[in-house]
């Protein structure tokens, strides 16, 4: 399996402090940050400090503390937005875009929390 990492990504930029975010999160292997063109109220992006291009990539090559690290993450930002269905919050949606068809357009792995209003349906 061959995965190529873009050094110049733009999410490379941003873990090297070269370009500014707004962080929400930031933990040993994970940085979240709010997404540049908001879908919704609440849209942030969770991306590994590792170089990984997607989730594939993450998912079958990172160490079991970075998958841990990144996986809990994701369930804190959900709770520090209190965006939990079964805590009282209204729910949320997790994307991750891959590839060509997937139409990702930074090829380093990031999940998109995105919540705060209906967010209808995309499959039925
Ligand atoms: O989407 C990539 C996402 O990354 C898209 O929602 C915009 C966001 N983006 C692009 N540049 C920045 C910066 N500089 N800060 C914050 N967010 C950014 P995808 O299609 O999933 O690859």
């Amino acid at each position: 399996m061959t995965y190529t990492y873009d050094d110049q990504n733009i999410f490379a930029k941003i873990l090297r402090g070269e370009i500014p975010n707004e962080t929400v999160l930031e933990t040993d292997h994970s940085l979240v940050f709010k997404d540049i063109t908001p879908l919704a109220p609440h849209h942030v992006l969770v991306i590994p400090k590792g170089k990984y291009v997607c989730y594939d990539h993450f998912a079958l090559t990172a160490s079991e503390a970075e998958i841990v690290d990144y996986t809990r993450t994701i369930g804190k930002v959900c709770k520090m937005l209190n965006l939990q269905p079964g805590e009282g919050g209204n729910g949320y949606r997790l994307l991750s875009n891959a590839g060509e068809d997937g139409v990702q357009e930074v090829p380093h792995l990031h999940v998109h929390i995105i919540a705060g209003r209906d967010l209808g349906r995309i499959v039925n």
